[in-house]
């Protein structure tokens, strides 16, 4: 009825507590938990839900964030509350809730919040460890640049690094890929000394017209982890550097080669994949110019090489757009094609109405929207390209 057809047998489940989306970071801050209401809703009203195991898992505890996190940092952020911060308290700055920055804001329920994610991505990685699942997917997770005793860029607790231990226990390589506009640096610096798991990240780096580094301002193409033939962890980072305005054919070109190859030599027994919606056209954070079909099949390569999958989300700040992109891959990921005409029967209709370019559809034109004009040429990719096969040969097979 509503264009569903499964012509490839994958098993896959998908991980979400509800409770998430009750969270706010307050009003004039970029992340809204409830594009993830959005989300579900999409996914719903397609009839999506009767081709995937739903799961609502539990909050992850104390002891679990613990796998990553020093424990002084997970009892601060477990104790503090909008009432009882300090914000000229010396813990209160070095755990990155101070500075000038408001990225990190203490809210309601934050300790709620980042257990509900983190269990959502555990449940994930457990479903792949018991075979359960051949993709599984949580949309809620995806906070790339948490530390393990430091907020950063809107992130509390490294779900990520969380879920890859888990995997570890079973699987000898895991291979983590980051599609998010910002570099993942904190899932990179948590595995920087070991060869167990190699992070992959396409990102925008660089400065602008006012001198300021595109967050995190990390990730130039010659960040490819310690240098030192000692350390395990040798070459087993890849950063693929981008600037403004990339379009579809240049990142389905890029992400292609490079992944491929990535794949191909690092023979992973698992992938995690953070699929970060800001690097969509019209994203207001981001400087891409991608398409919801464009960004959807980095999902499908990662999908065609047959190994066990996490699938995450991450940033996104359009959030009808990122509502959109997540619907569109969790179909990819069953193997089903979805009408253009949105289904009329949804609730929240409305926040997909009256769009210059969207009206009522799942696949706007949003390189349209032209915010951001085209600063990659082809020579330039395929000079990244080389530079990036070259970085691989220093990685020992
Ligand atoms: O990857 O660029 C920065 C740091 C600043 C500039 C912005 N000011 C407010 C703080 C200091 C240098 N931070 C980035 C963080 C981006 C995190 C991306 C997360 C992820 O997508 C994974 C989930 C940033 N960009 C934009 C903002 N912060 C930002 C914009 C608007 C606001 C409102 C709320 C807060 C303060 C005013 C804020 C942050
Ligand atoms: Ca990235
Ligand atoms: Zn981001």
């Amino acid at each position: 009825e509503y264009g569903l057809e499964r012509p490839q047998g994958y098993n896959v489940s998908f991980h979400y507590n509800p409770h998430v989306e009750y969270h706010h970071f307050g009003s004039s801050h970029p992340m809204k938990p409830w594009r993830l209401t959005l989300t579900k809703q999409l996914v719903l009203s397609y009839g999506l839900e009767y081709t995937m195991d739903l799961y609502e898992p539990r909050p992850a505890s104390f002891n679990e964030l613990a796998i990553f996190h020093d424990r002084e940092y997970l009892s601060y952020l477990s104790e503090i509350t909008p009432q009882n911060a300090k914000p000229d308290d010396s813990q209160y700055i070095a755990y990155g809730f101070g500075g000038d920055s408001n990225d990190c804001p203490v809210f309601d329920g934050l300790w709620n919040y980042v257990s509900l994610y983190t269990g959502a991505s555990m449940s994930a990685a457990y479903n792949l460890l018991n075979k359960q699942s051949d993709i599984a997917i949580n949309w809620s997770g995806g906070l790339h640049h948490a530390k393990k005793n430091l907020a950063s860029g809107f992130c509390y607790v490294n779900d990520i690094v969380i879920a890859i231990q888990l995997l570890l226990t079973q699987h000898q390589r895991v291979l983590y890929i980051d599609i998010d506009v910002h570099h993942g640096d904190g899932v990179e610096q948590a595995f920087e000394s070991t060869d167990r798991v190699f992070t992959l990240s396409y990102h925008k780096y660089g400065i602008d017209r006012h001198g300021w580094p595109f967050f995190p301002g990390t990730g130039n193409i010659d960040e490819m982890g310690p240098k030192d033939p000692a350390n395990r962890g040798k070459a087993h980072s890849l950063n693929i550097p981008i600037d403004d305005g990339i379009d579809d054919h240049q990142y389905k070109w890029l992400f292609r080669t490079v992944t491929s190859k990535v794949v191909e030599k690092y023979n992973p027994q698992a992938i995690v994949l953070q699929s970060g919606a800001d690097s969509l056209g019209g994203d207001r954070l981001g400087r891409f110019n991608l398409n919801i079909k464009a960004h959807g099949s980095c999902i499908e390569t990662v999908k065609s090489f047959g190994r066990p999958l996490v699938l995450i989300g991450g940033g996104g700040y359009t959030p009808r757009n990122v509502a959109r992109t997540w619907c569109h891959e969790t179909a990819v990921c069953v193997g089903a094609t979805l009408h253009n005409d949105l289904p009329t029967h949804i609730p929240y209709l409305q926040a997909f109405q009256g769009e210059e370019n969207g009206d009522g559809i799942l696949y706007p034109d949003l390189h349209n929207t032209k915010r951001h004009d085209n600063l990659n040429t082809d020579p330039a990719l395929h000079k990244l390209v080389e530079k990036a096969m070259e970085n691989l040969r220093y990685m020992e097979g």
